[in-house]
């Protein structure tokens, strides 16, 4: 690798997420921890790097979102994009500048951009019949439409997609669409729009992506990409009839904004722009090296639709790689915002303070490079425990306790060597190239993998060399296998950066070392013999059951608490006559004794007293009320049911009760106090 093969500089975007609620752990794991690494490494080997993010804030997420919660669409880009970018930074995701598309700057490059494509004739005119509120006064975006879904059936589909059956749709295949703003029939309008001619593109995108890009960009991005291609690409509206954009800057255009996927990726450019003055270089410098980290849902709107823009603009780079992930799944289940099936960053970092290391780990360790991929709590908690406290960790405590107390914290001499200790010099020596070699390629749970590697070694050196029994047979040798671990821990320092910027600082101060560049040649020579080291302090902690058992429960109740929301009713019975209902006699009664059957776990033996009687029914409600609690209240008995003999007790009657989805029980008991006996119809 020789390093004038480098590119200039590189310009690295991460997706810019929706200001339209909280980041979970698959945007970190899909977009985030990949670039934020990607970054780190290249900084850490003295590239020019530019990282680039900010707030996607315009759109119909947004509008849509501020409708929910009954505020503007910019109180809710406001809220949101603090929100978000206060995660990011609790994850020490390194951006440059984190900024927003609602800036000032933004809306200049944005309608710059547009104007110049307009105004060199790069986009067609259309007029086209486009569903209209004329209550609202709006065009609707398909979100906004929703009807009976010509599929299922389903009556809340919406104008784009139907979300119980998963088919894509067009507003105008529903059935009876309705306008989600004013709830009326919307009218056809015509409406005229800017679009992209994607077509004109096509053959130079086969040209660039299909014959160009065939080896070096991931197969899962590039078979999105040629499948796109080869199925034909047809012009693309890139403006919108809505009141939430950067306004079309051409005249007719009142009303009307860009389409937030035209808006959207321009944000890069604004982002550089608002972050140096040198942004040009970035974005049109043919040595730029420009990379999109995006999940796999962006991929046609980054390798697509964006280097056509770029392409029609004609004076930027396009992107030389767009390494984007599958996605991350939950437990099993796909993660879902409206379902709230998430780990939210937020609370992550209140409920695990401190562990934004142990996340960073995980999930790069489990990363959906090439296929989606579970997190799971039980995944966490032993990659924490098995790997970070008990190979990483568990290295460093040992090399830095015993410098400490054999040497007083002073690095001792590498005397002579064994052949073992050569071979692991050896080793230790050939890691920052391996790692780097991974890295350029975008494989970082590999490189991740690696860097364990490095820790494995150390610890299986001091496991075999055992100095702690040497030191009272050959003190001297003693100096050299501690020399070699703390040679060890400097370059662990150096390459663990990248995926634990925390640890890595934590292990700095540890050494007392200021960590230089990372460097292929691999020195093996890190600290200097008489380098004094710092105290020893734990850099993993144990994750104790307990702690994994409360973010399962908290998935169990959202687990609950959706059934219970989405709970459908089951179909009505057959009808009956008003004389069989007439045949059943329910009575109010109270119960005025209540036992637990023995040697069951459902039933209770209760006394009830009917206004007719007082008489023993059992009644199997014992997994929810406790005798006591139940002693004293009202209920609805049927007590004209045929006595039943039920563990050797006859139960005269039985009790009414609703039961909710989730199987759990609740009386019909009368609103106000009745007379015992009173007659139920
Ligand atoms: N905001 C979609 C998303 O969050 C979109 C990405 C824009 S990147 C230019 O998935
Ligand atoms: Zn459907």
């Amino acid at each position: 690798m020789a390093e004038t093969t480098y590119p200039k500089r590189y310009t690295i975007t991460a997706a810019l997420p929706y200001a339209n609620g909280p980041v979970h752990i698959g945007h970190l794991a899909g977009v985030y921890i990949p670039a934020d690494i990607y970054a780190r490494y290249l900084r850490s080997r003295g590239r020019d790097v530019k990282f680039v993010c900010g707030s996607d804030e315009h759109g119909v997420p947004i509008t849509i979102r501020a409708k929910k919660e009954g505020i503007t669409p910019q109180q809710a880009v406001d809220k949101y994009h603090e929100l978000i970018k206060n995660s990011f930074a609790d994850f020490n995701i390194s951006f440059d500048i984190y900024s927003r598309t609602s800036s000032k700057t933004h809306a200049e490059v944005a309608s710059g951009f547009f104007k110049k494509l307009y105004e060199e004739g790069k986009f067609i005119e259309q007029t086209t019949q486009q569903y209209y509120d004329e209550k609202a006064q709006q065009f609707l975006a398909d979100r906004y439409i929703v009807g009976t879904c010509p599929k299922c059936g389903n009556e809340n589909a919406y104008g784009d997609q139907c979300e119980s059956c998963g088919t894509s749709l067009n507003a105008t295949d529903l059935i009876n669409p309705k306008s989600t703003l004013s709830g009326e029939p919307p009218v056809m309008r015509e409406t005229k729009h800017w679009y992209l001619p994607l077509n004109e593109y096509e053959a130079w995108l086969r040209e660039w992506i299909v014959e160009g890009h065939k080896s070096d960009w991931k197969t899962n991005v590039y078979g999105q990409c040629k499948s796109w291609i080869d199925q034909g690409l047809q012009p693309r509206a890139v403006t919108r009839d809505l009141d939430w954009g950067v306004p079309v800057p051409v005249e007719g255009a009142e009303g009307k904004v860009l389409y937030v996927w035209f808006d959207a990726p321009i944000g890069y450019i604004s982002a550089t722009k608002d972050l140096t003055p040198d942004w040009e270089t970035y974005w049109k410098d043919k040595d730029s090296k420009l990379v999109h980290f995006i999940g796999k849902d962006n991929i046609v709107f980054h390798c697509i639709i964006f280097p056509a823009m770029l392409k029609a603009h004609g004076d930027y780079v396009l992107p030389d790689n767009v390494p984007a992930n599958e996605f991350l799944n939950l437990e099993g289940d796909k993660i879902s915002t409206s379902r709230n099936w998430a780990v939210w960053l937020h609370e992550y970092m209140q409920d695990l303070p401190g562990k934004a290391d142990v996340l960073r780990y995980v999930l790069c360790a489990n990363a959906p490079e090439t296929k989606d991929n579970d997190f799971t709590w039980k995944d966490y908690q032993a990659r924490n425990n098995n790997e970070l406290l008990a190979i990483f960790g568990n290295f460093i405590n040992r090399a830095v306790v015993l410098t400490h107390k054999y040497y007083n914290g002073a690095v001792p001499q590498r005397g002579e060597l064994t052949d073992f200790d050569q071979e692991v010099l050896q080793q230790l020596a050939g890691f920052p190239e391996k790692i780097a070699a991974s890295l350029e390629q975008y494989r970082f749970k590999e490189a991740l993998g690696e860097l364990m590697n490095l820790a494995r070694l150390g610890n299986k050196y001091l496991a075999d060399t055992e100095p702690w029994k040497l030191i009272k047979t050959d003190a001297s040798r003693v100096e050299t296998i501690m020399n070699i671990a703390l040679q060890i821990s400097a370059s662990l320092t150096i390459l663990s950066e990248p995926f634990l910027p925390q640890t890595a600082q934590k292990l700095a101060n540890m050494l007392q070392y200021t960590p230089g560049k990372w460097d292929v040649a691999g020195s093996v020579d890190l600290l200097p013999a008489g380098h004094t080291i710092g105290e020893a302090a734990l850099l993993f902690e144990k994750i104790e059951d307990a702690v994994i058992d409360a973010q399962v429960q908290k998935l169990l109740d959202t687990k609950k608490a959706n059934e219970l929301a989405n709970a459908v009713a089951a179909p009505a019975k057959e009808n009956i006559s008003f004389e069989d209902f007439s045949k059943i006699d329910i009575r109010i009664g109270t119960i005025l004794e209540a036992e637990k059957v023995a040697k069951t776990k459902k039933l209770l033996k209760l006394k009830v007293d009917t206004g007719i009687d007082q008489r023993t029914i059992v009644s199997g409600i014992a997994e929810y009320f406790t005798p006591e609690e139940i002693i004293g209240q009202q209920v609805s008995v049927l007590v004209n049911l045929a006595p039943r003999e039920i563990k050797g007790i006859e139960s005269q009657g039985m009790l009414l009760m609703a039961e909710n989805a989730d199987g759990s029980l609740a009386f019909m008991q009368p609103s106000k106090p009745i007379v015992n006996g009173g007659g139920v119809s």
